[in-house]
């Protein structure tokens, strides 16, 4: 009875052993998208912009595209200033560093989508697809906050 009562105790040492170590936090093994928002359209406009921020995996990635059924079109763009002026262009793709955090943010890059079939309603959710070079497709839930204050981003 005694040493068959240690063997089981050593089983369930040896298995709570193993199950720690499958427990351990799983490394992301590419590229996450998170905290995606964009701004409610009023009536009539027919652009917006998303921001989220992409925390890199193990391995550099590069994010290439974006689609949405919400919108006909989406582009990456990037802010520069000129003259004073913020003016925003189409980029080819933002760069992702390994374990590295990227935040696409108000007055900088961004994910604009263009031909909004319908507003943006504060509250709702949409769905978007990024593209990456090495994760591929990567689906975000994206969340349509209440205007604020600040005007728009100038084309
Ligand atoms: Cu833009």
């Amino acid at each position: 009875m005694k040493p068959r009562m240690t063997l089981a105790l050593l089983a369930l040492a040896l298995l709570s052993t193993a199950t720690t170590t499958y427990a351990a936090e799983p490394a992301p093994q590419v590229v996450t998208v998170s905290a995606a928002w964009a701004r409610a359209t009023p009536p009539g406009m027919a652009v917006a912009a998303v921001y989220l921020t992409l925390s890199g995996g193990p391995r550099a990635d590069r994010l290439v595209g974006a689609a949405t059924p919400r919108a006909a079109m989406a582009q990456i763009h990037v802010v520069s200033e000129a003259a004073g002026m913020a003016r925003m262009r189409p980029t080819e793709g933002v760069d992702v560093p390994a374990h590295k955090s990227v935040a696409l943010a108000p007055q900088g890059t961004h994910i604009m989508l263009m031909n909004l079939p319908q507003p943006l309603v504060a509250g709702e959710h949409f769905p978007l697809t990024l593209q990456f070079e090495q994760a591929g497709k990567i689906d975000v839930s994206v969340e349509v906050r209440a205007p604020d204050t600040a005007p728009p981003p100038a084309h």
